[in-house]
């Protein structure tokens, strides 16, 4: 049933809730499967939040009208190529896209590239041409349900729940609460998950489960991709790993026979090689034929567009890195439902940059970034625009209405962006309702593999070489009561206890990147020889590595070893 006070829920999450305003109260869709009549603490959150319904220039209360103007002033008096335009993931309806068209035609200089899952994204392309997920079926009708660097639990609470009868293997350096839900749980050492999936290959090859007459892609690679596997002892990969081989044994005794479903997730991809390593999850996933059957499949973070016509084409004059971006070499950076302050890597040099240039906001919240803007303009709450949100985590739309009057302050991305494309007498965006409807209507067939190219070398210079007594893996991932850098956040920096620190020890934490201080919280799911700061915390990200990965412009934020020394 469709109504027209139906919302989408706007966050950065695979499970793309939908709920409708019903007497002035938000309430969880049923008829949308994955929501199943419930939200998240997040939600609930956003719901709360202290909004952002002041435009602010050089720290100065101005009103709306005054911000657009000294915008379009800027933009006017600046070499358009001087301007960067930075998106980032607030919110991830489609609407939030009108603003490219806008910059797009200005000739501002965009980011490629992202913070997010882009190295997994490439390395999945590379295989099969395409990042898409199986039909949300396929993951209902299977077996056994292999969790591979995904906190599933948390951070796709809605679809974990359709699944959690079933049976779970999980592989990731921590104990999370999937880890602890699962019948298996390979407690890898952080980046080696590549070296797993050649061992998983040798084990699948001893015991027959090689797709050979099934797959229609056979023939492109896999036994190159078997000699892969081959080329290392059996033992070697326990000791890199640390995943013993029985355990594994195991994990391919549950599998063997079964409809399997690999859910994989940002951890194993967020490193340099990034793709190499996706890849190879993905060509043993291919091995054993879990891709273009009726039942199971490997589901990823997906190109939610993959399948649509771009209804905000623009032709690009020039794109950076966004992980590399240095801010100070424009004139004016045009920041966007971001909070780059907290969520891009090397904090300190991003800060410095950031003084050395005009920032102008656009957002919903005062977050941290707004510290170095010199204009602020509001966006307006997700209830008081319409949109429509695609999924990367399954196969579901959410729709959103206008449910609540706009804050006078405040001004919508379709808004912003026509106003905007008027006074610089551009080409205006089509009709608000015909792109959403274009996005409602269109019905996506999922494709079928139709070639898979296997992996057949790697070259991943091995963060294990690195590792000495004195140092520890440095893990960064999601909290349930934060979404990224919003709500809850959550600053402590935890270790097991087995490590000789107690809790609220404060430290310096120290990576080749950069230091921060910490407080301790000593928590036992952590792996010994691992670290773990969660997304959104202040610190973390003075730590992570400024560079991106090897092809996909995607940030690397645990390719470091860190030390701890007490203060
Ligand atoms: N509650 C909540 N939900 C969210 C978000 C949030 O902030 N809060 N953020 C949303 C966003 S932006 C995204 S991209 C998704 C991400 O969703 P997930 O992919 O689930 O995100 P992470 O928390 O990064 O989870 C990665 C998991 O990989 C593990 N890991 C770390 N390193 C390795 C490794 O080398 N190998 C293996 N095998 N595992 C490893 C970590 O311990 C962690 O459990 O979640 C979305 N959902
Ligand atoms: N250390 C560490 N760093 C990480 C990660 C990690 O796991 N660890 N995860 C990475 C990942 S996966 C991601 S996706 C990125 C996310 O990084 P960002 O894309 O920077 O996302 P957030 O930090 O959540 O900031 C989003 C901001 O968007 C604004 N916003 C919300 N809704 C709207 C809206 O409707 N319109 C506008 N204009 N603005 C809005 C809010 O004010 C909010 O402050 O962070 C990355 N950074
Ligand atoms: S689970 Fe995700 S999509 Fe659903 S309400 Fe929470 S944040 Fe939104
Ligand atoms: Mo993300």
């Amino acid at each position: 049933m469709n109504s027209n006070n139906d919302i989408a829920c706007p966050m950065d999450c695979f499970d793309t809730c939908q709920a409708t305003l019903i007497d002035g109260k938000v309430k969880a869709s049923k008829e949308h499967k994955v929501t199943n009549g419930k939200l998240c603490v997040n939600f609930a959150h956003l719901l709360k939040e202290e909004k952002l319904e002041q435009a602010f220039f050089e720290d100065k209360e101005i009103s709306l009208i005054q911000s657009l103007n000294i915008l379009t002033e800027k933009l006017k008096n600046t070499k358009a190529s001087s301007v960067l335009y930075y998106k980032g993931n607030g919110n991830l309806g489609v609407m939030q896209n009108s603003p490219k068209v806008f910059f797009g035609q200005y000739g501002a200089t965009f980011t490629k590239g992202t913070l997010c899952e882009g190295a997994g994204d490439k390395g999945i392309e590379k295989g099969r041409g395409f990042n898409t997920n199986p039909p949300l079926q396929n993951l209902l009708d299977s077996d056994i349900i292999v969790v591979w660097g995904r906190n599933l639990s948390i951070t796709s609470p809605h679809m974990y729940e359709l699944i959690k009868d079933k049976t779970f293997i999980t592989i990731d350096p921590s104990k999370t609460p999937i880890a602890k839900k699962s019948q298996i749980h390979l407690q890898i050492n952080p980046k080696t998950d590549h070296d797993l999936a050649l061992l998983m290959t040798r084990f699948a090859y001893m015991n027959d489960m090689e797709d050979k007459y099934n797959s229609n892609y056979w023939n492109q690679g896999a036994e190159d991709f078997l000699d892969l596997a081959k080329s290392k002892p059996l033992m070697s990969y326990e000791k890199t790993t640390g995943v013993n081989l029985q355990d594994v044994q195991k994990a391919i005794d549950l599998m063997k026979d079964k409809k399997v479903a690999i859910l994989m997730g940002l951890g194993a991809q967020k490193y340099y090689e990034g793709v190499q390593i996706t890849r190879t999850i993905d060509s043993f996933a291919a091995y054993i034929g879990l891709h273009n059957k009726k039942a199971g499949g490997v589901w990823y973070l997906a190109n939610s567009t993959y399948a649509y016509d771009n209804q905000f084409k623009v032709k690009v004059k020039k794109e950076v890195d966004i992980v590399e971006v240095n801010f100070a070499s424009y004139e004016l950076v045009f920041i966007q439902g971001a909070n780059p302050v907290i969520s891009a890597p090397n904090t300190q040099r991003l800060i410095n940059d950031l003084k050395n240039t005009f920032v102008v906001y656009f957002g919903t919240t005062y977050n941290d970034t707004c510290k170095w803007a010199n204009l602020i303009i509001p966006s307006s709450n997700f209830l008081a625009k319409k949109d429509i949100r695609l999924s990367y985590g399954h196969d579901l739309k959410a729709i959103s209405n206008i449910v609540k009057s706009s804050h006078q302050n405040t001004i919508s991305e379709y808004n912003l962006s026509q106003y905007l494309l008027k006074e610089f007498d551009f080409n205006c965006l089509k009709n608000e309702d015909d792109i959403i409807l274009y996005y409602k209507n269109t019905k996506v067939e999922i494709e079928e593999i139709k070639t898979f190219e296997f992996i057949d070398e790697l070259d991943i210079e091995e963060l294990y070489y690195k590792k000495t007594t004195n140092n520890y893996y440095f893990l960064t991932s999601k909290q349930k009561n934060t979404l990224n850098s919003s709500f809850k956040v959550d600053n402590y920096l935890y270790i097991n206890p087995v490590n000789s620190f107690k809790d609220n020890d404060n430290v310096l934490v120290k990576s080749p990147h950069g230091s921060a201080e910490f407080k301790i919280k000593c928590d036992e799911n952590i792996k010994e020889n691992c670290i773990v700061v969660y997304a959104g915390a202040k610190n973390a990200n003075y730590l992570s590595p400024p560079s991106s990965d090897e092809f996909a412009n995607s940030a690397i934020f645990q390719d470091t070893l860190v030390t701890l020394d007490l203060l």
